[in-house]
């Protein structure tokens, strides 16, 4: 029912979620859904007191709705129907024996005898009866909650212990940074796998199983093709390093991540295939059901697009993707990232719409040129003197040419550039000022290497990509 509820978040919701909550907000869709339900329980608990089948009937609406739900999402069969039904007949059950001690009282003394229900109902049964149903359902959760994480370690430990080697940086060593990308030390340049940011639809960890998982790509080709994972493993590989990005990110926000994707190249995939020219996009689709379409362009323009199975010298995690998800340099992830993927097709616009694209976000997304101030912290008091300021930037596809910093509404200074490690990668940048005490507002914008400044005017992460110069108050004391 959650993930139903998410997919047909309006695009407003999506925004307001985000910003209430951040990526707490599948934590917020819980507990809104169990308030839901014990609001619903109240009611039918009430209608009961006057009409048994009534409350009764909610019961089983609820049940049902749930079962009919789940059996219809993606990859699920009639099977999930059962734990909705389960549900509801023990709710039922509950419902109906609870009501009759409460309505005890209600009901005439046909023989005589001690009273069963020396208060008006019998309090002491109703509390035992009700401590002995939670009880039960709290083991049964536990004990089902078990099973759930026992599932997801088995899936994790089916990833392999260590990639194919490619090249010589082909281990964790792949992981060091680059001497000169680093010029500061609070953002690492690579983003650990830990402080990866993580973004998806999905209420639960898709459970996947590596023996029968396949990537298929099909659509208009000439040979669709099947991949199993190991595949994917024998075939000859890349290991780039790319940063990426959420549409949803606020300037200054936290949804952007770099690290060194290893994986199979797009292009080497679909030539093997042999795409029909009149195919316009590449339709992902993952194991949960979740999609999303890019040109055709994107794989073949030279950008190392690539369906990745590595993440910073490791097997991606199941968080990330496991077993495989693409990345493609420059575009927002909603259009082309799809982790846990099960199918590639090749489409027209017309056919298909990524699954974000109905609700509102657009069908093109490019990702724009953007800067961020990482230091000082936020609210962090300095002293006065050479402060540094410091953060990133990024305008993949083009490069990050020039970063400036504008103090108050001083004049742009140029900042001082980490190494341009590649134009698919953020760069760090640093500006030192001389402060007096006081209170500063400090911007920072980049241009990139076409020669363009991002823009200052403000837009917000919808339907494209927020804009603006990321502002931050200095207190300097
Ligand atoms: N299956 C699936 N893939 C997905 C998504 C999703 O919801 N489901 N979200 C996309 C979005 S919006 C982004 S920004 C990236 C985030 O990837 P990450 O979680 O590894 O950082 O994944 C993309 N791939
Ligand atoms: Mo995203």
């Amino acid at each position: 029912m959650g993930s139903e509820f998410i997919d047909h978040t309006p695009k407003w919701l999506k925004i307001l979620a985000i910003q209430l909550f951040g990526t707490n907000d599948k934590v917020a869709l819980k507990v809104g859904m169990i308030s839901t339900i014990a609001g619903f329980a109240l009611v039918s608990g009430a209608i009961t007191r006057r009409n048994r089948n009534r409350g009764l009937a909610i019961i089983a609406v609820f049940g049902l709705l749930g079962g009919a739900v789940s059996s219809n999402r993606p990859s699920q069969s009639v099977i999930a129907f059962i734990p909705s039904l389960f549900g509801a007949a023990i709710g039922c059950w509950a419902l109906s024996k609870f009501s009759t001690f409460i309505s005890q009282h209600d009901r005439p003394i046909e023989t005589p005898g001690e009273s069963r229900a020396p208060l008006g109902w019998d309090r002491r049964r109703f509390i035992s009866a009700a401590s002995k149903t939670v009880l039960t359902s709290a083991i049964f959760s536990a004990v089902i909650n078990r099973l759930g994480n026992n599932k997801i370690s088995d899936i994790r430990n089916s990833a392999p212990e260590s990639l194919p080697k490619i090249s010589q940086y082909n281990d964790l060593a792949s992981t060091k940074t680059p001497s000169g990308a680093q010029i500061f030390s609070e953002t690492p340049f690579i983003t650990p796998n830990k402080d990866f940011y993580r973004i998806d639809t999905a209420l639960s960890l898709p459970r996947i199983n590596i023996k029968t998982w396949k990537l298929n790509i099909g659509g208009m080709v000439k040979t669709p093709l099947t991949l199993s994972y190991q595949d994917l493993l024998t075939r000859p590989m890349v290991e780039r390093t790319i940063t990426i990005c959420c549409v949803s990110n606020e300037v200054g926000g936290p949804y952007i991540g770099n690290a060194v994707w290893q994986g199979v190249l797009l292009a080497d995939l679909l030539t093997e295939a042999g795409i029909d020219s009149r195919a316009e996009q590449i339709f992902g689709t993952s194991v949960d059901g979740w999609t999303c379409g890019f040109p055709v362009g994107a794989a073949f323009d030279g950008r190392d697009a690539m369906v990745a199975i590595g993440m910073n010298g490791e097997p991606i995690s199941l968080e990330h993707g496991y077993p495989a998800r693409i990345i493609i340099p420059g575009l927002y992830g909603y259009v082309s990232a799809t982790k846990w993927v099960q199918s590639l097709e090749l489409t027209t616009w017309s056919q298909a719409e990524g699954y974000w694209v109905p609700l509102g976000w657009s069908r093109d997304a490019p990702i724009k040129t953007q800067s961020r101030i990482d230091v000082p912290r936020r609210d962090e008091k300095v002293s006065a003197g050479k402060i540094a300021i410091a953060g990133v930037a990024w305008a993949q596809q083009r490069g990050v040419e020039k970063v400036e910093v504008r103090i108050d509404s001083g004049a742009w200074n140029i900042a001082t550039l980490a190494l341009d490690f590649s134009d698919d990668t953020w760069r760090q940048w640093k500006y030192e000022f001389n402060a007096k005490p006081g209170e500063y507002r400090i911007q920072v914008r980049a241009t990139d290497k076409t020669g363009e400044t991002q823009t200052e005017e403000v837009s917000r992460p919808d339907p494209d990509g927020a804009t603006g110069y990321h502002t931050r108050t200095l207190k300097v004391i």
